[in-house]
């Protein structure tokens, strides 16, 4: 089985993403803080793993002058409907009572956010949880308060166990044994970061979360702070992998804060991931991912899996940044 691959670490040629739009934006820029800087920010959308039809979409959005906000939000509900990806939305591998549950996240330049937890029965829990930003004075439902937020504003009930997942599930069931191992092809979670051409971050993260966990299970890809975080003075971070370590380390936004300490976003991943390392000194046998942008429209990732201890996708992976800037090495 072929391993997706994670977002390359580089930073970017300013030629080969410099677009005329960002020029004109750009000049707009009178409110940054660090003037020196505005030249080099342009829109810009990334994602962990090689979600190239999200980013795509998502870079669609920015490009039509659209807002980071729109464009992570369109850009991760690709994968939320794509029925393929058996980790995010539609089709999503179930707990293991059978149940697909999601988990989602959203947030935006003034650091407005929104967030679903064990969501059932909808496709969309990343425009659920921007529902809960917009239209609610709260961060966070869950469970069947949030289904119910979900169908008061206009969401259909849909059956997300797909037949593929649902033959898994039961492939899975006849060990009737819970061993919560981590399977790597079992984490490819989207979360996704934009700057729009206003220089405004925003960012979203969606996921069914591990694959066969105790039914109730939460992750940490709808914990703000977590999963992710946006700090549109600093950057952005968000976080693939397995979310109890995340929790534990408030991984995205320590992320962002090392940035606000001069670290660079790729600094800033390897230390995150090196700090949940430092906790696991006898286990590392699990995977976590990282991926940050600055408010400079530099971008950082880092990951870890089973089997090495410290792994960057520097050498093997790709630069997921859609148009014509699409790298491969
Ligand atoms: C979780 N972080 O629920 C998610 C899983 C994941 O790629 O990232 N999968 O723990």
């Amino acid at each position: 089985m072929k391993r997706r691959k994670f977002l390359k670490n580089s930073t970017l040629s300013t030629a080969s993403i410099l677009s005329a739009s960002v020029l004109t934006s750009c000049k707009e820029q009178k409110t940054l803080k660090d003037t020196k800087n505005i030249a080099s920010i342009k829109p810009i959308a990334i994602c962990t793993w090689n979600f190239l039809n999200a980013t795509t979409k998502a870079w669609e959005v920015l490009n039509n002058g659209g807002s980071s906000l729109d464009a992570v939000q369109q850009g991760v509900m690709v994968e939320e409907a794509d029925i393929n990806n058996q980790t995010v939305g539609l089709g999503g591998r179930p707990d293991r009572d059978g149940n697909v549950t999601l988990d989602s996240c959203i947030m935006d330049k003034d650091g407005n956010c929104g967030s679903v937890a064990y969501l059932q029965n909808i496709a969309s829990p990343v425009s659920v949880a921007r529902k809960v930003m917009e239209d609610t004075p709260h961060v966070m439902l869950a469970g069947k308060g949030a289904e119910k937020f979900a169908y008061e504003k206009g969401f259909q009930k849909t059956n997300l166990l797909t037949e593929q997942s649902k033959k898994e599930w039961l492939e899975w069931k006849k060990k009737s044994e819970y061993k919560p191992i981590i399977n790597i092809e079992n984490h490819d979670t989207i979360g996704m970061l934009a700057i729009d051409k206003n220089g405004d971050i925003s960012g979203a993260c969606t996921t069914s979360g591990m694959a066969y966990k105790i039914g109730g299970r939460v992750g940490d890809s709808p914990i703000i702070g977590a999963g992710l975080f946006v700090d549109n003075e600093i950057g952005a971070a968000t976080a693939t992998g397995v979310g109890e370590e995340v929790i534990r380390t408030v991984g995205s936004f320590l992320i962002v804060e090392l940035m606000r300490q001069g670290k660079t976003p790729q600094e800033a991943c390897e230390e995150g991931v090196k700090r949940i390392v430092s906790k696991n000194k006898d286990n590392t046998n699990f995977q976590i991912g990282f991926i940050a942008i600055n408010k400079k429209g530099e971008t950082g990732s880092y990951c870890i899996h089973p089997g090495f201890t410290y792994r960057s996708y520097s050498k093997k992976g790709h630069i997921n940044i859609p148009s014509d800037s699409y790298i491969k090495n």
